[in-house]
Parts: structure tokens; sequence; C-alpha cells
């Protein structure tokens, strides 16, 4: 698979590894704990000597009920520390964010690879212009509504078929504000307005989606579904139930993984690779 970048591009056989960074004080997992400076750098630090091929920085939770940030804050938290990454590692950067400034900022001058945006660029106005003039590869991820309503009452007759039509649109309006459609990510949203069930049959057909010829990031790191399954009730805890997931999520099209274990899943992906691979 290859994604392409500003300049140039990456290419790997197996999926790239995304190390997940958040620095806020209420999300969903390891809540606060990269909140101060230091401790953000050195985590960014261990998932880049682990393998991570990026490292994906937010600076506000999308978990239901977190509270909302404004622009400056989110600048704030998330700009000295890309710039510092990007510095100290050779790893690529993401800025997850749904705001056109924060990810201006992130790419102008903190030099960030990629826009994670939860939303396809639906929140903020001016965000597919933005991208389309940065040039840099944007995640269009899939969710029902906003952080706040997704998980009230979701319903779909077709879950796999509502997303493929949701990425249809999506593209179209992207490409209709100049972004290239090479620099384009998608993303099926596991857990952003999803029933279990739902998230169950996402992961099934994954392979559905890889019809658009477009790489697949794929986000399931110990959200609550695989707590429904296998009856673990504290994040940190479903490293085992992540891994297996992630696996079949490679196995049928993922090209992009976003995790918390960088290094237990990029192990993972050298043998998998090496028992999959044709003789
Ligand atoms: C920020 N964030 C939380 N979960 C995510 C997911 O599944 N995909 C993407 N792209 N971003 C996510």
């Amino acid at each position: 698979m290859k994604l392409y970048l500003r300049n140039g591009f990456i290419e790997k056989d197996e999926p790239l590894v995304m190390g997940i960074l958040n620095v806020t004080p209420d999300s969903f997992s390891d809540p606060g704990r990269f909140l101060a400076p230091e401790a953000a750098l050195a985590h960014a630090r261990a998932m880049a000597a682990a393998g991570a091929d990026i490292i994906d920085v937010g600076g506000e939770s999308t978990r239901p009920g977190a509270s909302r940030v404004g622009v400056d804050e989110e600048t704030d938290r998330v700009l000295p520390l890309i710039t510092r990454i990007k510095e100290e590692t050779g790893v690529l950067v993401s800025i997850d964010t749904s705001k056109e400034e924060v990810a201006r900022l992130a790419v102008e001058e903190g030099d960030a690879d990629i826009v994670n945006d939860i939303s396809a660029l639906g929140f903020s106005e001016r965000m597919a212009s933005t991208v389309a003039a940065l040039n840099v590869p944007v995640v269009l991820m899939h969710i029902r509504g906003t952080p706040e309503t997704m998980q009230k009452d979701p319903v779909y007759a077709d879950v796999v078929a509502e997303i493929f039509a949701y990425f249809q649109e999506r593209i179209d309006y992207a490409l209709s504000h100049g972004i290239k459609k090479e620099k384009i990510i998608l993303d099926p949203g596991i857990g952003f307005g999803k029933r279990l069930e739902d998230n169950i049959a996402i992961l099934r057909h994954l392979g559905r989606f890889t019809e658009f010829d477009l790489p697949l990031l794929v986000g399931l790191s110990r959200k609550s579904f695989l707590g429904l399954i296998a009856g673990e009730k504290v994040p940190e805890k479903r490293e085992a139930e992540t891994l297996a997931a992630n696996l079949v999520a490679a196995r049928n099209g993922a090209a992009i993984l976003r995790v918390h274990d960088v290094a237990v899943t990029v192990k993972a992906l050298q043998v998998w690779r090496r028992l999959t691979e044709p003789e």
C-alpha cells in the first residue's frame, strides 16, 4: 500500500501503525496521562522506537461527553509537541482535529504530515479548502452526528452500504474542493455512532471499502465493543482483544491501524506477514 504525502510517498506491504497520543484530560483510555509535555514527548519517543510509522496527536477528546476546547487551547496542547516530535523522531505526524485553524497551524508551523478529521471535513466550513491548499493526506472518517449525539440510539438498515454511500459523497465533496484523490484516506469510524453489531459487520465486510482503491484506516484500539465481546470493562486491559480485531482488519484490507500499544502491534504484524505472505 502506498500513502501519498506532500512530498513523495511511503509504501509498505503490511499495514502502517499509527500510535495514539492524546494530549487531553478526558480520553476514554489513559485520560490525562500525557497532558504534561515531557510525558507526551517521552511517549512519542517510545512509540517511534517501537516502530510506529505515524503518531496521531490529538488535543481534544472525541469521547461522548468529553469537554469541547477552543482553538487556542487545542493549539497550545498540540503545536509545541508536534514540533518536537518532528524534530526528534523520523516519524510522520498526523493532527487529530476537526478544526480548520488547528489543522492549518499544525501543518504550516508544526510540519504535521496528515490531517485526521473524524468529521470527514464536515464540522469546519473551511477545512476542505485548507486541506486542499496544504496538499496533505486527509482521513475522512464516518461519523453519525457529533461525538455528543452519536451514541443516541444509532440504527442502520445496512451499516456497510450506508458507510459506502457516505464515503462516495465525502470523496466527491473533497474532490470538488480541490483535494487530490490520492490524498484521501477512508475510515469507517469504529465506535462512532455504531452498535456492537454494526462494528462487527464493518470489520467482517471491511473489504467492501477497498473498492474505492484508497487506503483504509481502522481505529478500534481498546474500544468498548471489544469490552462487550470479551467482558473486559477496563480499556487499558483490552490489548489482547485489540490485537485479535486488528489482525482481522489487516486481513480484510486495513492499510493503517490506529493503536495505543505500538510495540505489540508492530511485532504481531511482523509475524502475521511472515505467515501469510505467498511462498
Ligand atoms: C481520534 N479518533 C478516535 N478514534 C478514531 C478512529 O477510529 N479513527 C480516526 N481516524 N480517528 C479516531
